[in-house]
């Protein structure tokens, strides 16, 4: 197997050559499964970054170099990697920055959990055995911190603590299925956005706690507003588009359809009939479970859908017994306790008011029936 250490440079100088001489002399004599090798993706850098890896090149016969022009760390990335595949016949690839941030001698381990079957190792400062670098100012650590707890918290997916680091070993099979997304990614939305797209197609994660390290050498690029805000941006957006997309936002969009069918019966029976607001509200209700019922089961569980016209009745016998529980005791409840109250006055408050707790409660149970199916 083949492993290649993918370096993106621009003016690193002062780093590239003393990293490379740690990786050959010091790490990679410790890797006795995989070749290791090197591939530096250079940016037509300024300060004469490629005539260092020029020399190495010649010193060394597993480090290769890839030129091209500037067009931010998720081109660079993509660019380096399909050279890493196609001319170094890469099996797995490390991201890994020149500048020190990243710890070379955590390289075995991510090897290691490679080993274990894992498909996308990410290196980690915030769990236990990592750590941000103690000399950045104080913004920089807030930034840092609360960013990641932000996107943590969103994304909610458990064991990941790390999702904008940029030291990962991939293997290439991950990196070929999302490559056609990772182009337009710059910045940190590049690292976000690979990792995301991989949770998403099911690659298994493992992590690596590391202690990054601020560089010594070469000029500090402090994350400008605009890329943070644009990551927080991407971390939110995909986010809205999985829960609409998901069975949570089909069971929303199921119970908007009922709701508004249960609302024009109800309307119209309150206002043209002399039936009790109760008996309305229940009969309308009727009309409503046997919507939600026959388009969850077509739609939002149509993996799980009835199959014959017998369990397809079963199903909706229950289906009808324990949303009428919920629709005769607290909905109709609620609209025939206000009208005892407060009378015929305002059928759409008590109407609203009591699909309102409906909704919870309803909720409250699917959680719990999901929660139940599914533990992690
Ligand atoms: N090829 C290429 N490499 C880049 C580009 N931007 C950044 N890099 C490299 O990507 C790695 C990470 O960038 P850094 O400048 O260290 O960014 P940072 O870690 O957020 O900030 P500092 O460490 O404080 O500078 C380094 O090795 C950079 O040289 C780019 O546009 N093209
Ligand atoms: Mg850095």
């Amino acid at each position: 197997m083949n492993a290649t250490v993918v370096i993106p440079t621009y003016n690193e100088k002062g780093n590239v050559e003393r990293l490379i001489e740690i990786l050959e002399k010091d790490i990679f004599p410790q890797v006795k499964n995989y070749n290791m090798n090197i591939l530096v993706v250079d940016d037509n850098s300024p300060d004469g970054t490629q005539e260092v890896v020029r020399d190495l090149i010649k010193k060394y016969k597993n480090i290769e170099i890839s030129v091209g022009t500037k067009r931010g760390l998720g081109a660079a990335y993509v660019r380096g990697m399909n050279h890493a595949i196609e001319n170094m016949n890469a099996d797995i690839l490390f991201e890994m920055d020149a500048d020190f941030f990243h710890d070379p001698n955590k390289i075995p381990e991510f090897l290691e959990k490679i080993d274990k079957g894992f498909d996308f190792v990410i290196g980690t400062r915030y769990s236990q055995g990592g750590s941000i670098p103690k000399d950045w100012g104080l913004h920089r650590k807030i930034m840092s911190v609360w960013g990641n707890i932000f996107i943590k918290l969103l994304f909610g997916r458990e064991g990941i603590n790390d999702w904008t680091g940029g030291y990962r070993a991939v293997k290439k099979e991950v990196f070929l299925k999302e490559r056609d997304k990772l182009g337009a990614f710059t910045g940190y939305t590049f690292q976000v956005g690979f990792l995301w797209n991989a949770v998403k197609d099911g690659f298994k994660v493992a992590e690596v706690p590391f202690n990054a390290e601020d560089r010594t050498h070469g000029k500090s690029k402090i994350p400008g507003f605009q890329t943070i805000i644009r990551t927080l941006s991407f971390v939110i957006k995909v986010r809205i588009l999985e829960v609409v997309s998901g069975s949570f936002g089909k069971f929303l969009v199921v119970g908007g359809i009922g709701f508004t069918l249960q609302f024009v019966i109800y309307w119209y029976l309150a206002h043209n009939t002399n039936l009790l607001l109760g008996v309305a509200s229940w009969l309308a209700a009727q009309l409503a479970i046997f919507s939600n019922y026959n388009l969850n089961n077509l739609w939002t569980f149509r993996e799980r859908r009835a199959h014959s016209f017998l369990s397809y009745l079963i199903k909706m016998s229950g289906f009808f017994i324990s949303s009428n529980i919920g629709v005769i005791v607290i909905q109709s409840g609620i609209v025939q306790l206000s009208e005892f109250l407060f009378g015929r006055k305002y059928p759409l408050v008590y109407f609203v008011v009591a699909t309102g707790v409906l909704l919870l409660y309803n909720f409250t149970m699917y959680s719990k029936v999901i929660w139940r199916r599914k533990p992690r």
